[in-house]
């Protein structure tokens, strides 16, 4: 199923027919003979290169809209599963199935987004007879649940952020009691919630019952399950993240931290490893807790576990079972391939590493670019006239887009990652500083002005600044 134009731009045709003319990399992989891509955009291209290195055939699903999207040219076979309103496409649980049936594929990678948290498709996926490249159905379940996922952790030695036990039900003057022991503020959360949704301050007792209500409410529309629970609020921590690799024979390791403090309205911004004052015994200490408990679990796949960190001290708050948008600078700092590590899992060989294989080396920063305004954050899609990317040492881009691609209005508006690693964080961000000056996309708005900025910003560059921080600056403005 190949295509006649790409965007009206020859050369990745060229490109595409190279592709399926040359042989693929060393098989090292041999239960997994095809897999299906259920994504699109750079992750879609980035899962696409690791199969074709293990020698993997792999099949790219597509929407209406992104038939000329380079992942779609370059697999070798591609399926159209649908409209390009996601629901229908991308998020449309026969269709992606179906598509892995018609082509006798053996695995399906559901990337990030979309269907990768989705313990339903997981559990179809496998009833289907197929391998869902991630953790098994109900581990994304207990995950989803950020009560159970709470809970887990807890029983396993890792420190949450004090909250209630559970359900905070709905007794008002329960609630209040729960409240008034933590110490207000207190953050009240939905237990189907997460990144960000489902959530409301409290400052104080006059708002609680309120707060509760509309949260409740929210809750119940947004995720169907109005099942809350509550913690105190932190009021200036910083999101790090441990990232976690664990294979079915039940080794596990950890591949150090992230840091991705740097966001706004909950869409991050620009991410970092290693973080800023996190040491070799910090780090050591907590990847050790985070390891213990995905073995306790038997976690199986890439995993995330996400921690507030303020005044010393990591306070887990929810877990990510898939792969995420920013591994790159893990796999700068470690020189894992995170993407390769989950095929092999799948596969249900060994991990390739142990934890003692695991160096860290230098630092890495991620910009993620935006099709978007730098100044009002709209989205800014359409056709991309001129693209052109940046190299040299320790620079990583990791795009779908090429010259004359155009970006569909349907989607996230992340159109590409710009990786720099280097030995040290003044390093890398002199490399990151350099990157962006060469990284020219014309045609669309991007926010790599306000990426620049952010580097020139004294306090950024000083290292380990909160989660509010790029809100208060942009608020100053
Ligand atoms: C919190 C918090 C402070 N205290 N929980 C937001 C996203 C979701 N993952 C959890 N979030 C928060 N939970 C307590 N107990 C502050 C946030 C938060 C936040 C967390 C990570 C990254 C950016 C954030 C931005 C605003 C609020």
């Amino acid at each position: 199923m190949r295509h006649s134009r790409a965007g009206g731009n020859p050369v990745i045709q060229w490109v595409a027919r190279r592709a399926t003319q040359y042989s693929t990399g060393f098989p090292e992989i041999t239960m997994l003979e095809k897999v299906v891509i259920a994504n699109r955009g750079e992750i879609a291209l980035r899962i696409l290169r690791s199969c074709r290195e293990l020698g993997i055939r792999t099949v790219a699903v597509f929407s209406e809209v992104d038939r000329e999207q380079k992942h779609v040219l370059l697999a070798d076979e591609a399926v159209c599963i649908g409209p390009a309103p996601s629901a229908g496409s991308y998020l449309n649980i026969p269709a992606v199935i179906s598509a892995a049936e018609v082509t006798d594929a053996a695995a399906i990678h559901p990337g990030y987004g979309f269907l990768a948290e989705n313990a339903d498709f997981a559990e179809r996926v496998e009833e289907s007879g197929f391998v869902f490249i991630g953790p098994r159905a109900d581990t994304i379940r207990l995950m989803g649940s950020k009560i159970s996922a709470r809970e887990q952790m807890r029983k396993f030695g890792v420190s949450c952020v004090p909250g209630s036990d559970g359900d905070i039900g709905d007794d008002i003057d329960e609630i209040g009691r729960v409240a008034r022991e933590l110490g207000y503020p207190v953050i009240i959360k939905a237990a189907a919630g997460g990144g960000g949704r489902g959530m409301r301050i409290v400052r104080g007792e006059a708002t609680l019952r309120n707060a509760v209500a509309v949260t409740r409410a929210e809750a119940a529309a947004a995720f169907g399950d109005d099942t809350l629970y509550m913690e105190k609020f932190l009021e200036r921590p910083r999101h790090i993240e441990i990232q976690i690799l664990a294979d079915e024979a039940g080794n596990v390791i950890h591949l150090g931290e992230r840091d991705c403090s740097m966001q706004r309205r909950h869409q991050k911004v620009m991410e970092e490893a290693p973080a800023v004052g996190i040491t070799d015994k910090i780090r050591d200490k907590i990847g050790r807790t985070c390891v213990h408990a995905c073995k306790s679990m038997g976690y199986r796949g890439a995993g995330t576990m996400e921690f507030l960190y303020e005044d010393g001290e990591f306070y887990f708050i929810e877990m990510n079972t898939r792969i995420q948008v920013e591994h790159p600078v893990t796999e700068m700092v470690t020189g894992v391939d995170i993407v390769k590590e989950q095929l092999r899992i799948a596969d249900g060989e060994a991990l390739s590493y142990r934890q003692d294989d695991i160096r860290f080396r230098g630092h890495a920063l991620e910009c993620r670019i935006q099709a978007e305004d730098p100044d009002t954050f709209m989205p800014s899609p359409g056709r991309v006239s001129h693209f052109h990317q940046p190299g040299g040492p320790g620079v990583r881009v990791e795009t779908h887009i090429y010259d004359g691609y155009s970006i569909p209005p349907h989607y996230d508006s992340m159109i590409a990652k710009l990786i720099a690693h280097a030995e040290t964080r003044d390093l890398a961000l002199a490399r990151m500083s350099t990157a962006l000056s060469e990284l020219v996309i014309e045609g669309i708005k991007t926010n790599i002005p306000l990426q620049q900025r952010l580097l020139d910003d004294a306090a950024f560059v000083a290292g380990g600044t909160d989660i509010h921080y790029l809100e208060n600056k942009l608020g100053l403005k």
